[in-house]
């Protein structure tokens, strides 16, 4: 149910380097594109205009040619560090309720990390030049991706599929990246300096970014064409997480009916869905998911504005201009920015 027997080579899974195992058409292309010093490869390329490690450009690559959405489908989109984890069990415990009831002790999100119950294009069903059969897949179906929005295959904007689109205020999800990688990379290599990190960042070199891009292209789409993207935030998540249940479930096509909201159901899928749930299960503090990675380095603190612990003042004003100029006149704006210290 919802979670697809296609399953990624796991021997080459942890070798994000380099160009190893890359098709000859990915290795030509990224040789005529600008690079960068990457956070956990040696190097990100710079690609249909965002920054991408070369084994997610050949499986971006694959995405493209080969996926055709359907009018049911729901695509997850976030960049990296933004709510993915979350919006993946939301989405997959309000679109299976039915098959499945929240308060079952039997529950999938009991027992499987939320990326393995919502596959990513990327990171699994088009990595390693993999092609899968995704119609044998059970419908609804739900994808997620870190994918910009113009790099989206033509099919997704042709078709009536939906969009939920889940952003967070740079400067928490920059601290929350730099613990990330920080913590995948831990026995192979010397943490970055949260300095050189942020650098980084502020100029936009940060795998899917910059970040004002990947949030504006979502952010347009969302204006213009509100019925095929939902555009959310994670602080307006976390400030009231039951509205926002509400309208995923109406935007989903799933609303909640008047029996489901007295039995108490919104609330049942948050407490399910809730940081310190899915944080404490076994699955999610000894199990592993997406490439092999930890499940326990996905829950860390799960708090808006822990970026104060860790950035000067300086660099939070550095950061918060850098928004000012590049979102402000768009009206997307972040209620955490007011606490620039
Ligand atoms: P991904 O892009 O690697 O999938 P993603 O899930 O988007 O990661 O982001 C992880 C962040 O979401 C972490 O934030 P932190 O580093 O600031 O703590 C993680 O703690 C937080 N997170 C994970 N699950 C939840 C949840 N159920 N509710 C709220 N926040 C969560």
């Amino acid at each position: 149910m919802g979670s697809p027997q296609i399953t990624e080579n796991p021997t080459i899974a942890v070798d994000e380097d380099e160009e190893n195992g890359i098709s000859a058409e990915c290795k030509e292309l990224i040789h005529g594109c600008r690079k960068e010093k990457g956070w956990r490869t040696s190097f990100l390329y710079e690609f249909q205009g965002f920054w991408c490690q070369p084994k997610k450009i050949d499986a971006i690559l694959s995405f493209q040619k080969h996926y055709l959405a359907r009018d049911c489908d729901v695509i997850l989109a976030t960049i990296p560090k933004s709510g993915t984890t979350w919006i993946k069990s939301l989405t997959f415990a309000i679109m299976n309720r039915n098959n499945v009831p929240v308060s079952d002790g039997n529950h999938p999100l009991l027992a499987s990390n939320p990326h393995d119950l919502v596959p990513f294009f990327e990171y699994k069903l088009y990595a390693n030049n993999q092609n899968p059969n995704l119609s044998i897949l059970p419908k609804p179906r739900i994808f997620a991706t870190h994918i910009p929005f113009g790099s989206l295959s033509e099919s997704i904007k042709s078709s009536d599929c939906r969009i939920v689109y889940v952003c967070r205020n740079p400067l928490d999800t920059f601290i929350s990246s730099w613990h990330y990688i920080n913590q995948l990379g831990r026995e192979s290599r010397p943490p970055i300096p949260l300095e050189e990190a942020f650098d980084m960042y502020c100029k936009g070199v940060i795998g899917y970014g910059p970040f004002w891009e990947h949030m504006l292209g979502y952010w347009k789409e969302s204006q213009e064409r509100p019925s095929k993207v939902l555009f959310m935030t994670y602080e307006d998540m976390k400030e009231d997480a039951m509205s926002h249940v509400k309208m995923l479930a109406n935007f989903l096509g799933l609303p909640f009916s008047v029996e489901e909201e007295k039995q108490g159901l919104i609330e049942e899928i948050v407490k399910l869905c809730s940081f310190k749930k899915l944080k404490d299960l076994e699955v999610n503090q000894n199990g592993k998911s997406i490439k092999n990675f930890e499940n326990k380095h996905l829950f860390r603190k799960g708090e808006v504005g822990d970026w104060v612990n860790y950035l000067s003042p300086s660099m939070g004003h550095q950061l918060s201009k850098i928004m000012d100029e590049k979102l402000g006149d768009f009206g997307l704006k972040f209620k955490v920015c007011s606490t620039v210290p």
